[in-house]
């Protein structure tokens, strides 16, 4: 019995080692300045691993050579001073090994030299928002009571400093490739965790705080952004993109964006006197709609392309009709679009969990959303 104890615990040892060099899932290529992260994960899997097999291994040869034989007795041993100094030096040096590397490396995370270029990270239920700087290198200052639907930042109308700042539109972050980049974080509603694997960084993102993190993004390409934090129905659904450009494809990109007061960062009236003090300059006339459904977090569950989401397609919906649970069939209009808004349980789409809350909006909200829907044909 004790035998075949011991050569489970053996198995065990060696199917978890095997496991470890023959899985699929490990560390996506890296894309950014932090080597550090990895080496520290790795001392700390060497670590465990060696603790792991050593502990194994240890219990394994105890049963087999102290297992019950005719005429053998165990002995106890009171106090062995040797193994004592021994067995605490290498549970210190391991703890140690353990947390040394993290503290040091996440104390330079949270340290961005001097030349970082900040861009902001604004989380919501279930979507990301980005934010640049303009000419003048700064954010704008912004306050909760102006946050809404087509202001998710709260953006201060009043404050110069925030015209020139670039609102990142879509769901496309572009970083320059070699530059640090200081990544400011917030949250509107729950937490969030800003993580791109490939940067091997992410950072809580905390309703009431504002969190940061450093990096410097060494490899062109486009990443994931996920969030990591469970964060709601729709949290599967909260993805973004990073693309790293060479300088020139950045500079073009970075022309496009639209700036707070209105226009483009390429154009040369940005921030000028068309655009100060205009309150709200990021909703795009006839936009309002997809801002909204943005902001209220409709697009995480409803796809505009046809993909199928927690809910159904926008795509080809309106003047559709609507396979209902407990049968029937609904035709989609703009009394069955509005019900289904205000109170999503009163209809249940065939085949679509009844999940969603009911959406707070005005009238014209509700109208620009309405309105939104039916020009995704
Ligand atoms: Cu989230």
């Amino acid at each position: 019995m004790a035998i075949a104890v011991a050569l489970v615990l053996v198995a065990i040892a060696v199917g978890a080692l095997a496991f470890h060099y023959a899985s699929p899932w490990w560390l996506t290529p890296i894309a950014s300045n932090w080597h550090a992260m990895d080496d520290a994960l790795l001392l700390t899997m060497l670590i465990t691993g060696v603790a792991f097999v050593g502990l194994h291994a240890f219990v394994a040869v105890a049963l087999v050579r102290y297992r019950h034989r005719a005429g053998h007795r165990a002995s106890a041993e009171h106090g062995n001073r040797r193994l004592e100094w021994w067995l605490i030096g290498i549970t210190t040096v391991g703890i140690i090994g353990l947390l040394a590397p993290g503290l040091t490396v996440y104390a330079r995370l949270i340290t961005p030299p001097p030349d970082a270029q900040v861009f902001e990270v604004m989380g919501q239920q279930w979507q990301w928002h980005y934010r640049l700087p303009g000419r003048d290198g700064k954010l704008g200052t912004t306050d909760v009571r102006f946050m809404g639907p087509t202001n998710p930042f709260g953006m201060n109308p009043d404050d110069p400093v925030g015209q020139d700042d670039v609102l990142v539109g879509g769901q496309e972050l572009h970083l320059p490739v070699g530059r640090p980049a200081l990544a400011q974080l917030r949250a509107q509603d729950v937490l969030h965790d800003f993580y791109v694997p490939q940067f091997r960084t992410r950072m809580n993102m905390v309703p009431g705080m504002v969190t940061h993190f450093w990096f410097t993004p060494e490899r062109a390409g486009r990443y994931e952004v996920l969030c990591a934090q469970l964060c709601g129905v729709g949290h599967a659904n909260m993805r973004s993109w990073v693309v790293v450009d060479e300088p020139a494809a950045y500079a073009a990109w970075l022309a496009r964006q639209a700036t707070y007061g209105g226009g483009t960062v390429g154009s040369d009236g940005s921030g000028g006197a068309g655009g100060a003090g205009g309150a709200g300059g990021a909703a795009a006339a006839g936009k309002a709609g997809q801002l909204v459904a943005q902001a209220k977090g409709c697009t995480a569950c409803h796809s505009v392309d046809g993909t199928r989401g927690v809910g159904p397609t926008w795509k080809g919906l309106y003047g559709s009709t609507a396979p209902l649970e407990g049968g029937g069939i609904a035709q989609v209009d703009d009394a069955y679009l509005q019900q289904s808004i205000a109170q999503p349980q009163a209809q249940i789409v065939r085949g679509f969990p009844p999940v969603m809350p009911p959406a707070q909006l005005t009238e014209a909200e509700m109208a620009a959303v309405v309105d939104y829907i039916k020009s995704v044909q």
